[in-house]
């Protein structure tokens, strides 16, 4: 290496450690910080389907501690990267998963619900309602499906009905907790949460009661509009 090598050297090296740090400073200050999506109705709108009390603690408690959740995890990962200490990026990516899982749930199911004033629980909307009897044989059928797999969730989670965009097909699975036991790839247009504090303080230990009635306040219009935005994207 000769004098003017060693100088470019010098300056590179010195330019990787003094603009790095910035860099990553200026990568973390710009991470997003997810926020509680306002409810779309009040707290009392899908009475008596969904009692008041519920709605509120789930989506001021339940769902802004999965925001909060979210945000940490990402803040960890963030300080990781920063750092270049990766001892905890199992424990945070888990975290991220499940609290992300939780914030787009939730977010989707408050938006699939509507008052039974409002249309929840209306007519499926034409172009959905051919869907899903090109999937599931009749409506009925798709509705004992979605019901079944809501009441034999394990524990805590969800019924959802995905788009699988590689034959535009509809599917009916379970999730455990927010985020496990859907293949990658599909498209949650619709989503029933099954965690005791979705229904424990009505329907105490009755889920399939709980289920029952939540077909009265489910927004088709809303779950059309995502299935068409999850076969046009
Ligand atoms: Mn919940």
């Amino acid at each position: 290496m000769n004098r003017r090598q060693f100088v470019e050297f010098g300056l590179a090296a010195a330019t990787a450690f003094a603009v790095s740090p910035t860099a990553m400073a200026k990568n973390n200050a710009q991470q997003t910080q997810h926020v509680l999506p306002p409810l779309p109705y009040p707290y009392d709108a899908l009475e008596p389907y969904i009692d008041a009390k519920t709605m509120e603690i789930h989506h001021s408690k339940h769902h802004q501690a999965y925001v909060d959740g979210l945000n940490k995890a990402e803040a960890e990962l963030a300080k990781a990267r920063a750092g270049g200490d990766y001892s905890t990026v199992e424990y945070w990516s888990k975290k991220a998963a499940f609290n992300g899982g939780g914030h787009f749930l939730h977010s989707m199911f408050w938006e699939i619900m509507a008052a039974p004033t409002k249309g929840g629980g209306s007519k499926i909307p034409p172009r959905l309602e051919s869907a899903l009897k090109d999937s599931f044989g009749s409506v009925e059928a798709f509705r004992a499906h979605f019901s079944a797999a809501a009441a034999a969730v394990e524990g805590s989670g969800w019924a959802l009905l995905h788009v699988r965009p590689n034959d535009g097909r509809l599917i009916v699975l379970q999730a455990e907790n927010q985020h496990k036991l859907s293949p990658w790839g599909v498209v949650p247009i619709m989503g029933l949460d099954v965690w005791e504090h979705a229904y424990y303080l009505k329907y105490q230990n009755r889920r399939a009661d709980y289920i029952k009635a939540w077909w009265n306040v489910v927004n088709w219009e809303k779950v059309e509009d995502n299935y068409i935005r999850a076969i046009t994207h």
